[in-house]
């Protein structure tokens, strides 16, 4: 009986060995793969959607990856069995958030297991590409039963090349996704705005010639608003190409050669007719290398900074902006299609917008190009967001990597003129002002053309008396500040009177302010915070805009938020219900009167 025990025992604990032995491997073997950089203008590119239903594991004992579930094992022996199936589970749909697809993933962050089957017939000597428009927030991808890399960061593109594993006929991709929250993750463990899991944008398997063009950029030189200064980037294992660039409606008609990097510098002029958000002009132009060509719909325009003044296109500019998170309206979802762009930028522009600060992180490239062609500008940013640990090991190579890919999926947008690079990160986090000061550089050292900033928060006010002291002021493109007066900061004087002191003089851009206000709520008292009510929220967009006037250096003000969003942190039962209720429109597009008051003060711009 004893023996019995104790041999049990040892059972028990050679499994567990060997189970922890498999997790090693398994977890080492990850180490192995890294994504590529994806390559630009996807939905230019001869490809098949792999968007659609895919089979999925729910994982929130995190047992996949011992169980090693991408084998997708069957039984072979009568005492055979295998704890996991995709075959008879459920199936969501890609793309698109998990939490809002099962009731009972309503609130889960943890793993999901998605797996899509596809049949592949090779043509000739193509490249094969598998290409994630974003994954939140953890990948690991396996294509039959192979682990071939992981990537990290939820609102980037990435991208693996298949070509030497792709079988001819039945391919299997298994997808690991994580959205558990992660004390070095971008961002890290706070965040005011709904955890969307999932496989939330485009999966697309590309095909491209042997040498193909994998990026580019082609905009105005700083400064000009006739030359074009850039470069194209093939991806070619070095031997020289010619490079044309074709503008038809312009008779441009560019060549150039690659170097060994398979990159070819461009420099043209033309007579082009600027974009702009009264004129959203955008051309059709064709890259073409000896193997490939594709069409971009590009747009020319400047943008700079002259003293204390913002200039599009070498005219004064004033930014009538608002924050837009990426939340399908009306359905309270991840918002992914063209459609619900279309409903968020309307809804933007009815309010008399010209600009739209995608918050808090890089929406989706449908979001990108439908405001260009609608004639909004476009602020993008990374989610280097408050409380990040800047100290944590790696955290600059992660962001460094995440503000990559946002300005190499962007860059070509003319729309975009604002690269903003964190929002309200603290002087006192350790790290946090030398890591922002080396991106900032790198930043402007890829790309001179924007406006480039990070958001702060952390001026003083005191008698009525703004000081916007953070040393980042000095290195910043435009000085952006959130400041909730009437809000979180009580209003401590007359609002014409509010007087401001910045360490160094440049534009000054308001990017949030506002206060909360459920809609349809009009009784109790206006000046008492705590009954919710429409003309609280109107009482401090009135008093914000008599300070706007006399704000030096003002060059835009962008309100805190569009829509009311959904953000777990949100707990009033009766007001909030797990909504951030500071949108100028309810969730439902339904107008507070403070939308009446931000409209009128653009129309006054
Ligand atoms: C902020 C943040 C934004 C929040 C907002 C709020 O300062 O930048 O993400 O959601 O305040 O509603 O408190």
């Amino acid at each position: 009986m004893e023996k019995n025990k104790s041999e049990n025992k040892l059972f028990k604990m050679k499994k567990h060995l060997l189970l922890l032995l498999n997790c090693l491997l398994v977890f080492s073997s990850y180490e192995v793969a890294r994504c590529q950089s994806a390559m630009i203008n996807v939905y230019a590119r001869n490809s098949k959607s792999l968007n659609g239903d895919w089979k999925v594991i729910v994982d929130p004992a995190r047992a996949g990856d011992y169980r090693q579930v991408w084998l997708e094992k069957k039984p072979q022996k009568k005492t055979d069995f295998f704890e996991y199936s995709f075959d008879e589970g459920p199936v969501l749909h890609v793309p698109g958030d998990f939490n809002t697809q099962m009731p009972e993933l309503a609130y889960y962050e943890s793993i999901i297991w998605y797996k899509k089957t596809f049949v592949h017939q090779r043509k000739g000597n193509q490249r094969i590409f598998l290409h994630f428009g974003a994954v939140n927030y953890m990948a690991d991808v396996f294509l039959n039963g192979r682990h071939i890399g992981s990537h990290e960061g939820g609102f980037t593109p990435f991208q693996f090349e298949l070509t030497d594993y792709i079988r001819e006929g039945d391919n299997t991709i298994v997808v690991k996704v994580d959205n558990q929250r992660r004390n070095d993750g971008i961002p890290g463990m706070g965040f005011d705005w709904f955890n969307y899991g999932g496989i939330t944008r485009d999966v697309t398997l590309i095909e491209t010639p042997v040498s193909y063009v994998e990026d580019y950029f082609i905009q105005l030189k700083k400064n000009s608003l006739t030359e074009v200064l850039g470069w194209v980037k093939l991806n070619n294992q070095g031997s020289s190409e010619n490079i044309t660039i074709r503008i038809p409606e312009l008779k441009v008609n560019y060549s150039a050669r690659t170097d060994d990097n398979g990159i070819a510098i461009i420099r043209f002029t033309a007579g082009f007719k600027l974009w702009s958000p009264e004129n959203p002009v955008l051309y059709n132009v064709i890259i073409e290398s000896e193997k490939d060509n594709l069409t971009d719909e590009i747009g020319f325009r400047s943008i700079e900074t002259q003293g204390t003044q913002l200039l599009l296109n070498g005219k004064p500019l004033f930014i009538k902006g608002v924050n837009i998170h990426e939340e399908r309206p009306l359905e309270a979802a991840r918002a992914y299609t063209g459609e619900d762009a279309l409903i968020l930028l309307t809804w933007a522009k009815d309010l008399g917008c010209n600009l739209v600060r995608l918050a808090h992180y890089p929406h989706s490239e449908h979001m990108v190009r439908l405001a260009e062609k609608m004639g909004l500008m476009v602020w993008d940013e990374i989610p280097v967001y408050q409380h990040v640990e800047f100290s944590a090991p790696g955290f600059s190579d992660k962001m460094n990597l995440m503000m990559n890919e946002m300005m190499r999926r962007d860059r070509n947008r003319c729309s975009v003129v604002v690269w903003s690079l964190s929002n309200e990160t603290y002087t006192n986090t350790p790290e946090r002002s030398d890591i922002l000061t080396e991106m900032t550089l790198k930043c402007r050292d890829q790309d001179s053309s924007r406006l480039i900033t990070s958001v702060l928060s952390n001026q003083r006010y005191e008698n009525n008396s703004f000081e916007v002291w953070d040393p980042l002021c000095k290195i910043l493109d435009v000085i952006c500040i959130n400041e909730y007066l009437g809000w979180y900061v009580p209003r401590q004087g007359n609002p014409a009177e509010t007087k401001w002191n910045f360490v160094v003089e440049k534009p000054l851009i308001i990017s949030e302010f506002g206060g909360e206000s459920k809609y349809g709520t009009n009784y109790g008292p206006g000046d008492e915070a705590a009954w919710w009510n429409e003309e609280y929220q109107e009482r401090i967009y009135l008093e914000q805009i008599e300070m706007f006037r006399v704000t030096p250096n003002l060059a835009g003000v962008c309100p805190w938020i569009l829509v009311d969003y959904r953000s777990p942190v949100r707990m009033h039962p009766l007001y909030q219900g797990g909504y951030n209720r500071k949108g100028l429109l309810s969730e439902h597009g339904e107008k507070k009167k403070a939308w009446y008051v931000m409209n009128n003060y653009y129309k006054t711009r």
